[in-house]
């Protein structure tokens, strides 16, 4: 294996209230490459005195203006400007993003390109955020509903897709009018903290982005729960999720969440089977499998199991895994010792509980960074912990199916419902599956596709709301309704002095 060399620490502060400045203590954190053991970052440990100041300036920026009541066109054209400098930095983006992260550096380079694509088509909305009127209500009277920012928005974003979640979120907040505190992942801060110098490069006003590095509990918790936070977006982990939720409830602040998924591949014998099977391989592997919309479950009809499976299992053992600064490398190192040890546990408990390890099952062998085999079970029952967990790592579970009605039970028999892809060349079997499944994607005849128009979002235990697309829209608006008379008013019991009258 590859092992790159030279690799050098880069030094990070916060962003609060347009200065870069350092923790209140003094206090900082460093991050290392999980794949050559070396540190490549270091940041604030920022503590809840940090936080506060964070989101004061975030609430005066909001407050006080100008970026709520800026023109869309001027907003606009600070968010094309960003989206203009990730694709200029993209290369040094990708490069933080593979060292941080352990992911291969030619899919990062591809996120980075897509994050600035979010950021060019949230650009577009905001000229192109309205509300509606009522011109049915009598004559005498007119409605209106107007859209307005819901205000201060909390960011917690995890460490498997930095740049590209938090342009999932930011773009489209900023677009409407809000303002932000992002708090990135403590494992991958490195290219949030960059965007927020692009950002403040392009000229976002003082205090309508502020980013603050440090661990979840300290300063995640205390953001979610915060009383001058209006909203709070969050990306990670069911449990986490659920703390967020709980932590939210002092001041009841919208909550809009995208957790885990436990996706299904849903194969059947009439498929392009050459394309499933790449897609199959490609969908848990891709990002080591450290991916929401994981294509952890394979789903394959049993009269085409056996041979399906073999193939899948021959393309999983050539899957180029390695250092991920080397531009062939398909899958890199897993982010963490703590990650690592969740896929083995799980990875154990299929075996334990009767499942086929086909392939894999171990950390690979290196003289440094943490890398896992690509992982294969078969015969596994919906019922068993790798049919319902999500591993978060390049693990696959096999299941077979007899009927579509028995493909559909196994798809939803999980806690999640983010995504699944469908793979048949019937067009009653592809919308069928696709309306029965309970997930908020369903990709037919394809995997992992996304674009800045399509809503991406969890049914069941995946989350609550939905970003991208024209409907993000809604989850950083609040609606104003307004009730506006036209004309004399009939009293509620005195007569009018001019009626009087007459
Ligand atoms: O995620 P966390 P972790 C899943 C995946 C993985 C597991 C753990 O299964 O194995 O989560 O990863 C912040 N209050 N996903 O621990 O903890 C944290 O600092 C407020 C799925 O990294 O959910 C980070 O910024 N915030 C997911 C963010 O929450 C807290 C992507 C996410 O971290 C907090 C990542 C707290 N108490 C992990 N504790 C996906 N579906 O994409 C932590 N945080």
């Amino acid at each position: 294996m590859i092992v790159s060399s030279a690799i050098a620490a880069r030094e990070y502060q916060n962003l609060i209230d347009g200065a870069w400045v350092d923790a209140a203590d003094g206090g900082t954190f460093e991050r290392f490459s999980p794949a050559h053991d070396v540190v490549v970052g270091r940041y604030p440990s920022a503590g809840v005195a940090d936080l506060d100041r964070a989101v004061a300036a975030a609430r005066r920026a909001f407050d006080e203006g100008p970026w709520p009541t800026m023109p869309g066109v001027e907003r606009a054209r600070v968010l094309g400007r960003v989206a203009d400098a990730i694709r200029a930095e993209a290369e040094d983006l990708a490069y933080v993003e593979a060292l941080e992260s352990g992911k291969p550096v030619s899919q990062a380079r591809d996120e980075v390109l897509s994050s600035a694509d979010l950021w060019e088509y949230a650009a577009t909305l905001c000229r192109h955020t309205y509300g509606d009127t009522y011109n049915t209500l009598g004559p005498s009277m007119f409605g209106m509903v107007l859209r307005e920012p819901v205000g201060v928005v909390g960011m917690i974003t995890p460490w498997n897709f930095p740049l590209l979640i938090i342009s999932q979120k930011l773009p489209f907040a900023l677009a409407v009018g809000c303002t932000a505190v992002v708090k990135p992942a403590e494992i991958t801060p490195g290219t949030t903290v960059r965007l927020a110098q692009l950002a403040q490069d392009a000229g976002l006003p003082e205090g309508v982005l502020n980013v603050v590095t440090g661990s979840g509990r300290v300063i995640g918790t205390p953001l979610a729960a915060h009383p001058d936070v209006d909203m709070l977006s969050f990306t990670g982990s069911t449990d986490v999720g659920r703390r967020v939720i709980e932590a939210s409830k002092g001041n009841l602040k919208k909550v809009e969440l995208e957790l885990g998924g436990k996706n299904p591949q849903v194969v059947f014998a009439d498929a392009d089977l050459d394309a499933a099977l790449d897609a199959v391989v490609y969908g848990v592997y891709f990002n080591m499998g450290e991916c929401c919309n994981s294509g952890s479950r394979l789903l394959v009809e049993r009269t085409i199991a056996d041979e399906f499976v073999e193939r899948v299992v021959e393309r999983a053992r050539s899957v180029p895994v390695g250092d991920p600064l080397d531009p062939a490398t398909k899958v890199g190192a897993i982010a963490t010792d703590e990650q690592l040890g969740k896929i083995t546990e799980l990875v154990a408990s299929g075996s334990a509980e009767g499942a086929d390890l086909l392939l894999g099952g171990s950390r690979l062998e290196t003289d440094r960074g943490r890398f896992m085999a690509p992982t294969v079970f078969g015969g596994v029952r919906p019922t068993m912990r790798i049919a319902r967990e999500e591993i978060f790592g390049p693990v696959l579970s096999v299941l077979t199916f007899d009927t579509r009605d028995e493909a559909v039970r196994i798809a939803n028999s999980t806690a999640f419902g983010l995504s699944a892809g469908v793979w048949t060349r019937d067009l009653d079997t592809a919308i069928g599956m696709s309306r029965a499944i309970r997930a908020g994607t369903i990709w037919v005849n394809t995997f992992l596709d996304g674009y800045p128009e399509l809503p991406f979002g969890g049914y069941k235990e995946s989350g609550i709301g939905r970003e991208f697309g024209r409907f993000s829209v809604d989850a950083f608006t609040e609606l104003k309704t307004i009730q506006m008379h036209l004309g004399p008013r009939t009293s509620w019991w005195m007569p009018r002095p001019d009626s009087a009258t007459r």
